[in-house]
């Protein structure tokens, strides 16, 4: 079927299909630093693990140094149409010197700059509170210790200058998301301390203000993690609360609720508390197992509140999975790509047809609405937009992932 044809397929239900591919043009997804090398990133004293997010799997061509993932991120977003950002991990510093987590600065990610100004990209970033020796009881900002508390307090105060600075020379606000680990693994006597010690940990993190033009601050809720299954001290209500009296983003991570929560449902729920919302797309499976995102109901239906709700301009859109089992390229290509499948089939519905029929009362129609125009041509209007991004599409991308997969794969 031609463009055309397809265009007037979505014509007949009263869509515009050059409207809903000038609006996928504009939505940049924050593509994860992480996918490329398992979570490891590049400090010299390496840490030690922790924090129950370790990648599983030993698939050939991990990138092994700064250099490498570059590499990885070039090729991976010439085959994802668009511009789009990097999520960057404080661990995932480019520099010889050894500083300490509290000793980080931006010169120790300039290179960083340098490179996603040269490929246009935008940068967002995180402090990281895991595999260090100082997190190995899986208590940072909430730890008993003042010390420990104040180490990653400074921590986190400097990943925020960081982040600001990056905005600044981008010219684009860096979301700087904020997830720390803490939590128990059998059931604590008291709750209230550690909670109050993170408030009064974030607020001394956060206390000093930043131009949101070049910087804003997120906060990410978790419900268990390997190693902290009774308890955890930033939960849900913990951030929601807290984002919504300290005007910070708040991050809805798809893997960190129950697996029968419907993570689309709370978007709009939330959008009535906090101005701006984050999102770590993930595919959780059975628990937090960060799996590649595929083009399926739970994305299709985020991707659906995002457009139906107007949600769009406040929300920005992060992906968050990592699977060692695969090529890792072709894990960002294909996750990427189906973040933007669904959003442009939800771009391409008939909402003012939908939402009229549901006022109305009459179900039947919006049930009817629904089930047919699932079998629109979405897959011919996805390929007119990658063809005008010169984008490869179908057997020739799955040709270009096989190619670099195997360029990478002699790294040990
Ligand atoms: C962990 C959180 C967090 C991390 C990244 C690496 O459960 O989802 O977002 O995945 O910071
Ligand atoms: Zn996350």
């Amino acid at each position: 079927m031609s463009y055309d044809s397809a265009k007037a397929a979505f014509a007949d239900w009263g869509v515009d299909a050059e409207a809903a591919l000038a609006k996928l043009a504009e939505i940049p997804i924050s593509m994860h630093c992480w996918q490329g090398d398992d979570v490891v990133g590049f400090e010299k004293k390496s840490g030690s693990s922790g924090g129950g997010i370790q990648a599983t799997g030993n698939h050939p061509g991990r990138a092994r140094t700064p250099d490498e993932l570059r590499a990885d991120l070039e090729f991976s977003y010439s085959m994802i149409p668009g511009n789009h950002r990097l999520n960057l991990h404080a661990c995932y510093l480019d520099t010889d010197q050894n500083p300490d987590r509290d000793e980080i600065e931006f010169n120790h990610f300039a290179p960083w700059v340098d490179w996603a100004k040269d490929q246009g990209l935008g940068l967002d970033f995180n402090p990281t509170f895991f595999a260090h020796a100082k997190a190995d009881d899986n208590l940072t900002l909430s730890h008993p210790d003042a010390g420990i508390r104040d180490f990653w307090i400074e921590h986190g105060k400097r990943s925020r200058d960081i982040a600001a600075q990056m905005g600044r020379v981008l010219g684009s606000p860096v979301v700087n998301n904020v997830w720390v680990p803490d939590g128990y693994k059998d059931t604590p006597v008291d709750r209230f301390a550690p909670r109050k010690r993170l408030e009064l940990s974030l607020n001394a993190m956060m206390g000093m203000p930043h131009d949101k033009a070049q910087m804003l601050d997120a906060v990410e809720s978790k419900l268990f993690g390997i190693g902290v299954e009774a308890c955890t001290v930033g939960s849900h209500e913990f951030y929601m609360g807290y984002a919504i009296r300290n005007h910070t983003l708040l991050c809805l991570d798809m893997g960190h609720f129950h697996p029968t929560e419907n993570v689309a449902d709370k978007l709009t729920s939330v959008a009535l508390s906090v101005d701006e919302i984050l999102l770590h797309v993930s595919r959780p499976m059975r628990w937090d197992s960060d799996h590649v995102i595929l083009l399926d109901d739970k994305i299709m239906q985020m991707a659906q509140e995002l457009v139906s709700a107007d949600l769009l301009d406040r929300t920005h859109i992060g992906l968050d999975f990592f699977d060692a089992t695969i090529s890792r390229t072709a894990a960002w290509v294909i996750g990427t790509r189906n973040m933007q499948k669904a959003l442009l089939r939800a771009l391409l519905a008939p909402w003012e047809q939908l939402k009229s029929a549901e006022n109305q009362l009459n179900f039947t129609t919006r049930l009817v609405v629904t089930e047919e125009i699932k079998d629109l041509p979405y897959g011919v209007v996805w390929e007119e937009f990658c063809n005008r991004k010169s984008v490869a599409t179908g057997k020739t991308l799955a040709d270009e992932l096989v190619r670099y997969q195997a360029s990478v794969e002699a790294r040990s």
